[in-house]
């Protein structure tokens, strides 16, 4: 009999249950179910709808039982930074806004009114992002005070998740990372700087390990699905999830985890928190068994995602970027650029942005695909400059997984921008290491290693 470990993999655009097993020495995914996910506007503000992702989750779990497959165990990862604040009663207290509201801006200055931005970086580890939880808990701080004084507990939202399914409120490691709260050596909340920031320390959890069993289903939930399985914490953070599933144990590995974002960059042991890599904006999130993934945050798929979606939202992501591989425009953006963050007219951003810097103005969709696409690419080949630099390592491939690496003509770019080696696969890395951290809970592998090595057996890697 076959034993079922369920992933859901929720993205910034879209949510998928993932049963995963081994057969035949093999991992076998099976997607059970799928669903849409977005930012909604409410009243302004860039909100997230949680009751109607956990009442997706609870549909996907069905689904496991009515085609007869239940998991042994369940684990939830999604985007980094975002939370739900919970009063006593376990009410969501205010919205549960989105990482691309505005409600930040300018909350870095207040933040940096208490602790430099230099000793923050030197402190955490973490790369400014204005959207980190550090800035949207000064916000709320600023705008809304009787919200902290009310709150009980803060829970990101895959912690969130796991709480509804379990009854349990814990804060699992690599999401909490992405708060910009963590102190990156002692992998704990960094109280004293959340003392300064004026945050209530009661209200942050206790802080475990992906690989950690929380409990099983509530009596509620299980009564819901119709059958009981244990919780057990994958790497939250999808970014760390995804990370697991490199194809690869070689030491010297570089990756880019694509979908929304295209996150690049290398795993190491311990954090750098150096001067040197906080102005070229790497950071230090974690990682499964505590390790740190080391990276840069570029603004990834995202770019494509909201121009199809502007222009031709029916038209697939294999035809928008084959069409885009007969475009001869040659212009190119900057894709770390804050403007393409949050526009209101993604199309209109990426033409004004060609037109301020005097070149060609990509008019039709393929043609704009194409210049995003040769930007991703040409940035890539600057962060790894600078990857190759801090660590002094030369890296002769790059490791794309995810879900944009099924993105034939952006591989090719990049090979051609990075001149190495570029192997694409698995698109679904992200679901893969959420199942491989449950499998390693259950004693299927015996570490990472062995774990990665079945991932290299299993999926069909492209080499451009
Ligand atoms: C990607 C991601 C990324 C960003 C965050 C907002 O899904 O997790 O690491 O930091 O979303």
């Amino acid at each position: 009999m076959s034993r079922y470990f369920l992933a859901i993999d929720i993205g910034a655009s879209s949510g998928r249950h993932i049963l995963g097993s081994v057969e035949n020495g093999k991992i076998v995914l099976e997607e059970v179910y799928r669903f849409w996910n977005g930012m909604d506007h409410v009243d302004g503000t860039l909100c997230w709808d949680v009751d109607r992702l956990f009442n997706e989750i609870i549909a996907g779990m069905k689904k496991c039982k009515e085609i007869g497959k239940i998991p042994v165990s369940v684990g939830i990862d999604t985007w980094g930074v975002d939370f739900v604040l919970l009063d006593k009663e376990d009410n969501i207290v205010g919205q549960t806004v989105g990482y691309r509201d505005h409600r930040t801006e300018g909350m870095d200055e207040e933040v940096y009114k208490i602790i430099s931005e230099d000793d923050l970086y030197a402190r955490t580890g973490i790369q400014k992002a204005i959207y980190n939880t550090i800035y949207q808990l000064m916000a709320v701080k600023k705008t809304h005070p009787e919200y902290l004084e009310k709150a009980d507990a803060m829970l990101m939202i895959p912690d969130y998740f796991h709480f509804k399914l379990s009854g349990k409120k814990v804060q699992e490691y690599s999401e909490a990372t992405t708060s910009q709260l963590i102190n990156p050596v002692t992998k704990d909340w960094d109280y004293e700087l959340i003392d300064m920031l004026g945050f209530p320390r009661g209200i942050f959890q206790k802080v475990l390990m992906p690989g950690t069993t929380i409990g099983n289903l509530t009596d509620e939930v299980r009564e819901l699905v119709g059958y009981d399985c244990k919780v057990v914490l994958p790497p939250t953070h999808d970014t760390a999830s995804a990370v697991m599933a490199i194809p690869t144990n070689a030491e010297d590995t570089c990756y880019i985890s694509s979908g929304t974002w295209s996150l690049m960059g290398v795993e190491m042991a311990e954090a750098n928190c150096s001067p040197k890599s906080e102005e070229a904006n790497f950071t230090n999130e974690g990682g499964y068994g505590g390790k740190i993934t080391y990276l840069a945050n570029i603004m990834g798929l995202w770019m494509i995602q909201s121009v199809r979606n502007q222009l031709a939202p029916d038209m697939s992501y294999g035809d928008l970027c084959e069409q885009a591989s007969h475009e001869t425009i040659q212009a190119v953006v900057d894709c770390q650029d804050s403007s393409f963050l949050s526009p209101d007219d993604m199309v209109e951003a990426v033409k004004d942005y060609c037109r301020k810097t005097n070149q060609e103005v990509p008019e039709t969709l393929p043609a704009l695909a194409s210049v995003i696409y040769n930007s991703l690419a040409k940035c890539y080949a600057e962060k790894l400059e600078e990857i190759q630099k801090i660590t002094g390592v030369k890296y002769d491939k790059i490791n794309i997984i995810g879900g944009g690496s099924n993105a034939a003509y952006l591989n090719e770019l990049t090979a051609k921008y990075t001149g190495v080696g570029v192997h694409a696969g698995p698109g679904e890395a992200t679901a893969i290491g959420n199942i491989l951290s449950q499998m390693l809970e259950d004693g299927t592998f015996a570490d990472l290693k062995e774990a990665r090595n079945c991932v290299a057996d299993s999926f069909e890697i492209k080499i451009y």
